[in-house]
């Protein structure tokens, strides 16, 4: 009797054990280890409260913890945040694939990567997916094993910098706060940045709102050809 209960809540809610984390980093031509350099929570459940510190850099119910590691990254190189179920899937266990929305990724600025918990202003957008011939972003990271490509600003200031991946799935975004939000912040020190650029920063919690058209939407009335509006300035 339990096992079939188990069953049907499963079947009511698609994908609710398959969320997915960004675990682990490749730069310079190096994939770094799970957690290496990166503030990882050690479940990969979402955050689906906007307006929550923990849309920065993940957070309770996901305990966090930051890593004593920072990764050297060179600026104007393609770096790829290695996505996985958890933190010990392999690349053929990314997300469940019902998962469907953007891919984004930010930069902060910050004194000490290590210690920084990227809550508040300073945040600016460096890559983003949406939705693009009827194909999500996040099924062109599931079959890409798992990698989101991202690459550094060449113009950016050198310094210690949080990498914020995120990916987004709307399967339950026709109700506010629907939208599961899974996202993780990696330490890096850049070099090589010319330094010319000072982008326009925003504050995340602050830079979505619940009822953002890419966050508040039902995705299965949608066409191949229906446009998409991906969160985040
Ligand atoms: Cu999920």
């Amino acid at each position: 009797m339990h096992l079939s209960l188990l069953l049907v809540t499963a079947a009511l809610l698609p994908g609710a054990v398959a969320h997915t984390i960004f675990a682990q980093l490749t730069a310079g031509g190096k994939t770094y280890p799970v957690s290496y350099g990166i503030l990882n929570p050690s479940y990969d459940g979402p955050q689906t409260d906007v307006n929550s510190k923990n849309m920065a850099c993940n957070g309770p119910p996901n305990p966090t913890t930051p890593s004593d590691k920072i990764i050297d990254v060179t600026a104007g190189s393609t770096v790829q945040a290695v996505w996985r179920h958890t933190l010990q899937s392999g690349p053929n266990d990314v997300m469940d694939a019902g998962h469907k929305g953007p891919v984004m990724a930010y930069l902060k600025r910050v004194a000490n990567a290590k210690t920084d918990s990227g809550v508040g202003n300073g945040w600016f957008k460096i890559q983003e997916g949406g939705y693009r011939n009827g194909k999500w972003a996040t099924n062109e990271v599931i079959d890409n094993k798992g990698n989101q490509a991202i690459q550094i600003p060449k113009c950016i200031a050198n310094g210690q910098y949080l990498l914020r991946a995120e990916m987004v799935a709307l399967h339950g975004a026709r109700s506010t706060n629907g939208a599961q939000l899974c996202m993780e912040c990696a330490q890096l020190n850049i070099t090589g940045g010319t330094g010319t650029a000072s982008p326009t920063t925003y504050s995340i919690p602050g830079i979505y709102k619940s009822n953002d058209p890419g966050l508040l939407i039902d995705i299965y009335s949608m066409k191949t050809t229906s446009p998409y509006v991906i969160p985040g300035t």
